[in-house]
């Protein structure tokens, strides 16, 4: 049953973190010789020595990470198009985008609840839903592959209707571009944009997590089984393969398919050590916005145990901001992929009546937070 407390997160008070004052941010250094075999701290510039302490900070480290996460691995995200214009009939949403002369056109579909009437929150499926979602909300179903194709590596690179207005030669990559068009969606008339969320799953659960974290209006992100790429920290999945267990690398995944920038791939195809970043990082840029993980242990070539790691790890800057509530983990026992199980539904329905949940299930590795994120949370005010 659907409460009122569902993405009733307002992102009016999120825009502080969306920008920062860039004169008084300290300077990133050159970081070509950056080394860090631990997830690179939160709370401390990468000059290596200035620590966060206040939220002013924490929007130039905000700000920081997002630069060296689009520089390093996802590419640039746009700002917004030089004219656009949307019409809705039927379920189809139309939207005209131009720009620098290049002019696409996309359509996706919403589904509005029955006899809904004014404003209504949504969910944007990246690629579909494959959470059950309460009756109450808009869905709003996004085709990102016909956005940014993610067939296979290279042939899929520059790809599709966001290359079209951006050029082939864009940065960004499939990820990134999905972030970009997703949220070119909610203009839509009846959507209530204070309550906009986002979920897909597996490949679509890592452009979830991508579009939650470069938006700042998306006020709930929920990634399902998003594995490396999304969730996922690049240094523990290297540590995990290194064990023995068959799990999805950097340097895997840049030869399997483009969701990350081509920018990437100096990092993917060295060490992981040498990115200033990692995705806990990449959850970090969600808060104190609302987020729920949904992982599955059953399989692990999509690094669960990795995932829980970068996530306990970004979970701190919810923490740091007061705002623990709005950032829950959740990981099922073994069940088909991308199928959500019923036994994670009462955390989902929690999650979204009260954005409070952090279980482990069945989870049977221990959390080695001391080594992977070794830093002290400062409580940011
Ligand atoms: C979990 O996401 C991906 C994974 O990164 C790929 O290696 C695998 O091939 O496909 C997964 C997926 O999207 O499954 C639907």
């Amino acid at each position: 049953m659907f409460h009122s407390k569902f993405l009733q997160f307002t992102v009016a008070s999120c825009l502080l973190f969306a920008t920062a004052g860039a004169a008084s941010c300290p300077k990133t250094p050159d970081l070509s010789s950056f080394n860090s075999s631990v997830l690179p701290d939160l709370f401390t510039f990468l000059d290596g020595k200035t620590k966060v302490r206040t939220l002013e900070d924490w929007a130039c480290r905000r700000a920081e990470m997002s630069a060296v996460l689009q520089s390093d691995e996802l590419g640039v995200l746009p700002g917004r198009p030089d004219s656009m214009s949307a019409s809705f009939s039927g379920n189809t949403l139309t939207i005209n985008v131009t720009h620098a002369g290049n002019s696409i056109t996309f359509a996706p579909t919403i589904t509005f609840p029955a006899n809904s009437t004014g404003r209504v929150p949504a969910v944007i499926g990246m690629g579909g839903v494959s959470v059950p979602l309460p009756e109450e909300l808009a869905v709003i179903e996004f085709n990102n592959a016909e956005f940014a194709q993610q067939d296979s590596s290279p042939a899929s690179r520059g790809v599709g209707l966001f290359y079209d207005l951006f050029g082939t030669d864009a940065s960004a990559g499939a990820m990134m571009a999905w972030a970009w068009g997703a949220l070119e969606v909610t203009p839509a008339a009846r959507i209530n944009l204070e309550r906009v969320g986002v979920s897909g799953c597996s490949r679509n659960g890592k452009g979830a997590l991508v579009a939650g974290a470069f938006e700042p209006r998306i006020a709930l992100t929920i990634p399902q089984e998003s594995g490396s790429g999304g969730t996922d920290s690049w240094r523990i999945s290297d540590f995990i393969l290194s064990t023995g267990i068959l799990t999805q690398t950097a340097s895997e995944i840049v030869q399997e398919n483009v969701w990350l920038s081509s920018n990437f791939d100096q990092f993917a195809n060295s060490s992981v050590d040498r990115l200033p970043f990692d995705h806990h990082s990449l959850g970090a840029l969600v808060a104190p916005r609302a987020m729920f993980v949904i992982d599955n242990l059953g399989y692990d070539w999509l690094g669960p145990f990795s995932s829980w790691g970068a996530m306990i790890a970004a979970r701190t800057a919810w923490t740091a901001l007061g705002a623990s509530e709005n950032m829950g983990i959740s990981q099922a026992a073994n069940h088909t992929h991308c199928v959500f199980p019923d036994t994670q539904q009462p955390e989902l329905t929690a999650r979204q009546d009260t954005h409070v949940v952090e279980t482990a299930g069945n989870y049977t590795f221990s959390v080695p937070n001391a080594q992977w994120a070794p830093w002290n949370v400062p409580r940011l005010i």
